[in-house]
């Protein structure tokens, strides 16, 4: 049987990318995109597009049997900062949304899940560099506080009913097709844009507040990996760490004077600081690496080049 994908959240920063690649995959037909409103018009016009609210199982539902679907990417969230303004809102989002599809899983209507956790399930008490992929977890934001809760019922939805559920923690994501949306490492995607259009960019946070980060392309492509491996090779039901590089606004700074010589940075940290500052520098993926064979192809030189060319070509 044709694997039949429904990706909710396909307007977004990674939805998006991922509904182009998994379509380059599978086919056009057999990747629907969805999302609660037309917000992404590259998303809408490149194939079959669905309105589906993430909060209600009845939309989910209907998409599935009408599409046939058989395996689901959840991608809608709301993510640290913005959680942080709207704490029940975040978390209503982010858990009804995971419930509805386990749900869909448990009753078999449909037979695998991704859904992506994060690097903020750890908190100000976790080891900061190389964090173990088991350590201790006390998430200070909403939204880390939903990625943790929500990595107990993939496991706990695995181990009683059996359900596929795949799990990354993805660090921050650098892209230039769609822009991120209300994120703590948001700063490390928009320094590109304003070094193409203004020639400079006031950081939210800190010359020296290093986290982890990921390429777009990595990211995609560790999602899809996760995905393809076979069921015995994926050990962990909660969620892996994910690792590639780790930067500094300082850092990624000089990269971007590397190409554009006369770039400007200054720095004027936010409430996103403290976000930032209770998260990891560095993570330790090797159970990844081990398990299904996880490596990552972009360093901050090769993503930097591939992020002033594409954006030039963008903006010109
Ligand atoms: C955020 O900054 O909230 C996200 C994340 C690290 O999950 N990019």
């Amino acid at each position: 049987m044709a694997e039949k994908i429904l990706i909710i959240g396909a307007c977004g920063q990674i939805g998006s990318e991922l509904t182009y690649k998994l379509r380059s995959i599978h086919g056009d037909d057999n990747v629907i995109a969805s999302d609660i409103n037309y917000s992404n018009l590259n998303v809408v016009n490149s194939g079959i597009f669905e309105i589906v609210d993430a909060q209600d199982y009845g939309s989910i539902l209907l998409c599935v049997e009408k599409h046939n679907i058989n395996t689901i990417y959840l991608m809608a969230a709301m993510l640290s900062a913005t959680g942080e303004k709207y704490p029940m809102k975040a978390w209503d989002l982010n858990m009804n949304s995971l419930f509805h599809v386990l749900n869909l899983a448990k009753a078999k209507f449909i037979s695998k899940v991704f859904w992506p956790s994060s690097i903020a399930v750890f908190g100000p008490t976790t080891p900061k560099d190389n964090t173990p992929q088991h350590t201790i977890m006390e998430p200070s934001t909403v939204y880390g506080i939903t990625k943790q809760v929500g990595e107990r019922w993939c496991e706990y939805y695995h181990d009683k009913y059996g359900v596929d559920v795949r799990s990354l923690r993805y660090p921050g994501i650098i892209s230039w097709k769609t822009m991120p949306g209300g994120g703590t490492t948001d700063y490390a995607v928009e320094i590109y844009h304003k070094a193409i259009t203004d020639g400079k960019y006031e950081s939210f946070l800190s010359e020296n507040t290093e986290l982890p980060m990921m390429f777009m392309d990595d990211a995609i492509d560790a999602t899809v990996q996760i995905m393809d491996a076979p069921a015995n090779q994926i050990k962990i039901r909660s969620s892996y760490n994910l690792a590639a590089i780790s930067f500094t606004p300082k850092d990624i700074a000089d990269e971007i004077q590397n190409h554009i010589k006369d770039f400007i940075i200054t720095y004027n940290p936010d409430f996103r600081q403290q976000i930032a500052d209770s998260w990891p520098r560095s993570i330790d993926d090797s159970v990844a690496q081990k398990e299904w064979h996880w490596s990552p192809k972009f360093d901050l030189k090769k993503m930097s080049k591939v992020m002033l060319t594409e954006l030039d070509k963008k903006y010109t």
